[in-house]
């Protein structure tokens, strides 16, 4: 049996957890008992940013990540965190399972990163405990946590908040000492770790689509045979359509939950945030290229 260790920086609850759960399912009917796979969960083994670089030397052999920090490792993949990109869900998978999303998949390699699937963190809202969020002006001032990721960063500058990069767990230290006035997340993850706790206003702007990805060490992949790597690549596939599903069926319900538990909704005009966060498409169109930009945006 040869032994894989796979790692995450979320709760034991939440999608990615139940995703990778479901891969080891998938990959051990498939394969029978000839792979074992030991999960590493909720930052045992560090932040998305350190689980990343551990895949890139091998010491980790399998990661469920965000896109949120692959940026600093694959600049291609900043594109997907442009603020109000993704229509919807449809659009979403059309985009991830067509060429587009082979081609973000293949500019990993070069990063010594094996993409094995695109699975799904989700889009983004806000929260904070200063005051509801109608408007983009109500955000002026908000110290509020961003992933480590530029585009993200800019987005909210442009907005007119204070953010500030930071990864997933001191961002959870910071919201419960108050040290920051917010954070944007999605409702999954707003619910599997207790946000509601100590956010008052969750404002559903969806600004941002969070795509996730299942990675993996990619000398350790080429190690595989190749029928081995296409089981690699199926029980991932399968696992993301059943860690997809999870978060979408669950939506809506989770979001009753965290009104329950005492989050004030508010269900801006998100126009009016697409508007103010635009200029950041001028800044970033000449690196991506407008061609990409616009093929992803006349993806149906
Ligand atoms: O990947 O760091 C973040 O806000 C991520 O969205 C979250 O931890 C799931």
């Amino acid at each position: 049996t040869q032994t894989f260790k796979l790692a995450h920086a979320v709760s034991t609850t939440a999608p990615y957890h139940l995703g990778a759960e479901k891969f080891v399912e998938i990959l051990t009917k498939l394969a029978g008992d000839r792979f074992e796979i030991q999960i590493f969960p909720n930052k045992q083994l560090g932040s998305e940013r350190s689980l990343v670089e551990q895949l890139q030397i091998g010491t980790i052999d399998l990661v469920v990540t965000s896109t949120g920090p692959l940026g600093g490792f694959v600049p291609e993949m900043l594109v997907v965190d442009l603020p109000f990109l993704f229509r919807n869900t449809q659009h979403v998978d059309h985009v991830f399972e067509g060429p587009i999303g082979k081609t973000l998949l293949a500019s990993l390699q070069k990063a010594s990163i094996q993409g094995l699937a695109f699975w799904e963190n989700g889009f983004r809202n806000l929260t904070n405990n200063r005051r509801p969020v109608i408007q983009p002006e109500d955000c002026r001032g908000l110290i509020i946590r961003t992933m480590e990721n530029e585009v993200h960063l800019e987005s909210f500058r442009f907005l007119g908040a204070n953010p500030t990069p930071m990864a997933w767990g001191e961002a959870l230290t910071a919201l419960k000492q108050g040290t920051i006035d917010g954070q944007e997340n999605p409702i999954n993850i707003i619910y599997t770790h207790g946000i509601y706790d100590f956010q008052e206003n969750l404002a559903i702007t969806a600004h941002f689509y969070s795509p996730a990805l299942l990675l993996m060490n990619l000398k350790k992949f080429e190690s595989l045979s190749p029928s081995d790597q296409k089981i690699f690549l199926e029980a991932a596939q399968v696992a993301g359509r059943y860690e997809k599903e999870v978060i979408r069926q669950n939506e809506a319900e989770t979001l009753k939950k965290l009104e329950t538990l005492g989050m004030r909704v508010t269900r801006p005009d998100r126009s009016l945030f697409r508007k103010a966060m635009a200029p950041v498409y001028e800044k970033y169109q000449s690196r991506f290229g407008e061609a990409l930009i616009q093929q992803i945006l006349d993806t149906p």
